[in-house]
């Protein structure tokens, strides 16, 4: 069913200086200290299973729950990440470090293949006891797509051997057989990795066994975390998340039409099911999917891509519920979003996945990771009064790492091909070379997208090809216009999905120009928000802006308002963060002067004329803290 292949990051060129400077940094600095945090904070230790083990670095919370226990999945995602940068530039030192760590997983791997470190170090003989809570399968799934991409990045199976004998452990515990566990993952992760594998095995057992986890998911009575907390002996009632949807397990998921609970599990759900469509033409699955994603989009996501508001259960709460200033938007979840956008968008090309791609990219993941690329955001608010700053790092960092593999490995999201089609879904300045029916064909895209809209594609093909070339016209763009060597194209008619389809013999040395004109967009939030009601957002291009106090230090951020007729002006800024745009705005300001010391009065606040400045959402608190605002008062 799915009918377009992305093609893989290792085989674009990212050029343009916006991804070209964020993918550096992810390089030269991201990867190296993180690698040595995991050192730092004892998770690389961990792997060596000291004896006696040592004291817990991470108490355990009300609910006796320390996040210490999927230490795993952060190793796994580094390898992942750090594999991704080995695609790059090969560096001895990382090897070293990736083969190191391998060494003290096979050393720990047990003689059935079961490899769970914290298991293995602390407490075995409860192993698959707790599939609910203990992140047991998810922390397998990290480190096989860790070790998948390690070998692919280098060739060397040694951490794939090691992982593939912890599959067929797992293959052999869980299943529909007597004898099996009819479980899966409180926290869905493994089936997106045993997908990713069976594209390397092409062994269907781990294709399978992904199908089996997620359409075990919710199947009851009895629910299998019923059946394992009565097993430990306790209550199945005493869970402290009191229901089910919190891990999308309170229904079988074909029966799924809301989406609720703990947001990075649901959208690592979504994303494994994607796949599973597109390995099974599964119609069904698709429907329930095209049902859940306008659920989200519509009612429940963030104008930056942000899922789920609420800290207590990582989630989603009820439909329009999108505070601004206690917003959790975990980056994690931006970036599990972009996993399912970009599986959606690809089984038949439609550009609504593409422009929530977009959207969580430029704004809700890309903010969890700072300019300097060694701090990180894991809530993701769309205010704060200057309480919210950026970490080194965390209890659970979880969020570190999916932001460095996804920077890593963004050229992945700009291309896609299928049959006689090259489709373009991102812009910024990449370079591909694809097989096509006709042949191979080169492709350039030149722009200095996000900041602005001008771009040049220069198609290459070894020699005359007919084949489709679909540009992706983002949902925000008004007054597009685009030429084929010159000659204008008619973008209205032509435009079918949100991609401008051109279909031709083309030639080497053809040029397409697209242009994407970017003004200034007010953005105004259902009626049903009550966070944004009266407010407005600004939003150019794909980014969405926020006024931060280090740019208006001569007005208190949330008395800064915006008339809805205010002059709205672009200015270029070389100086600012390596060069970016801001939005200057003929903003007002409450004034606090004849307010008199009391909290209510008749009259509301005198405003007085204040320009301020916004800057692109995410790259707030990269210099001193401060107050910031996505959505200001209409006023
Ligand atoms: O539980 C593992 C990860 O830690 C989740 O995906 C995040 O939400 C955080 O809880
Ligand atoms: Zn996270």
């Amino acid at each position: 069913m799915r009918q377009y292949t992305p093609v893989n990051f290792a085989d674009v060129a990212i050029e343009g200086s916006f991804w070209h400077e964020r993918l550096e940094t992810v390089l030269t600095r991201t990867i190296p200290s993180q690698h040595r945090q995991l050192d730092e904070h004892g998770i690389l230790e961990s792997l060596t299973i000291p004896e006696p083990p040592p004291p817990l670095r991470i108490p355990r919370n009300s609910h006796a729950f320390t996040t210490q226990i999927f230490w795993d999945s952060d190793v796994g995602k580094w390898i992942e990440a750090a594999s991704y940068a080995l695609r790059h530039r090969r560096d001895a030192g990382i090897e070293a470090q990736i083969d190191a760590i391998t060494e003290d997983l096979a050393r720990a791997q047990l003689p059935d293949g079961y490899l769970n470190c914290w298991y293995i170090g602390r407490e075995i003989e409860n192993r698959w006891t707790n599939l609910r809570d203990n992140h047991e399968l998810y922390c397998a799934g990290h480190m096989l797509e860790g070790a998948i991409a390690y070998y692919q990045a280098t060739g060397k199976r040694r951490l794939l051997d090691v992982m593939l004998r912890y599959v067929d452990h797992i293959a052999e515990t869980f299943g529909p057989d007597a004898g099996q566990r009819h479980g899966y993952c409180g926290h869905q992760e493994i089936e997106i990795a045993l997908i990713k594998l069976f594209a390397v095995t092409r062994d269907r057992k781990h294709l399978q066994l992904a199908a089996y986890f997620i359409n075990e998911r919710g199947r009851h009575p009895p629910h299998y975390f019923d059946v394992e907390a009565k097993a430990r002996g306790d209550d199945p009632a005493a869970f402290w998340a009191r229901t089910y949807e919190y891990n999308q397990s309170h229904a079988p998921v074909r029966e799924q039409t809301k989406v609720v609970g703990h947001a990075v599990r649901a959208m690592y759900m979504y994303a494994a099911m994607a796949d599973l469509v597109a390995e099974f033409d599964d119609a069904e699955l698709k429907r329930t999917l095209e049902t859940l994603w306008s659920d989200v989009t519509t009612k429940q996501m963030y104008v930056t891509g942000g899922l789920g508001p609420s800290k207590h259960n990582e989630g989603f709460t009820k439909y329009y519920d999108l505070p601004n200033d206690t917003a959790y938007a975990e980056t994690c979840a931006s970036v599990a979003l972009i996993f399912w956008a970009q599986r959606m968008l690809n089984i038949d090309l439609d550009g609504g996945y593409a422009d929530v791609l977009e959207r969580a990219l430029y704004n809700g993941a890309l903010s969890g990771l700072s300019r300097d690329g060694e701090h990180y955001f894991y809530e993701n608010p769309l205010a704060s009064d200057g309480s919210h700053r950026r970490w080194r790092w965390h209890t659970c960092p979880c969020c570190t790492m999916n932001v460095s593999r996804l920077v890593a490995s963004v050229g992945g999201y700009f291309y896609s091909t299928g049959p006689d089609t090259l489709a373009v879904h991102l812009y910024g300045g990449a370079s591909t070379t694809v097989s096509l029916d006709g042949g191979a064909v080169s492709l350039r895209e030149s722009s200095t997208y996000p900041f602005d809209g001008s771009i040049r594609i220069a198609l290459d093909p070894h020699e005359a090809m007919r084949f489709k070339l679909c540009l992706r016209i983002p949902d925000w763009a008004r007054d597009v216009a685009a030429t084929v060597n010159g000659e204008a194209v008619d973008v209205m008619s032509s435009t079918v999905n949100g991609y401008l389809q051109i279909t031709r013999e083309w030639r080497p040395g053809d040029v397409v120009a697209l242009d994407l004109p970017m003004p200034v967009d007010r953005i105004y939030a259902h009626p049903r928000v009550a966070s944004d009601s009266g407010r407005v957002a600004l939003r150019r291009g794909p980014l969405v802006f926020c006024v931060e106090g280090a740019d208006n230090p001569a007005a208190s951020v949330p008395l800064i308002g915006l008339p809805r007729e205010a002059r709205l002006d672009v200015d270029r800024r070389p100086d600012l963060f390596g060069g970016i745009v801001t939005v200057e705005a003929d903003g007002t300001v409450a004034s606090l002067d004849d307010w008199p010391d009391v909290l209510y009065r008749g009259e509301p606040a005198v405003r007085t004329p204040h320009r301020f400045t916004a800057i692109p959402y995410y790259l707030w608190n990269n210099r001193e803290p401060g107050e910031m605002a996505v959505w200001l008062p209409e006023a």
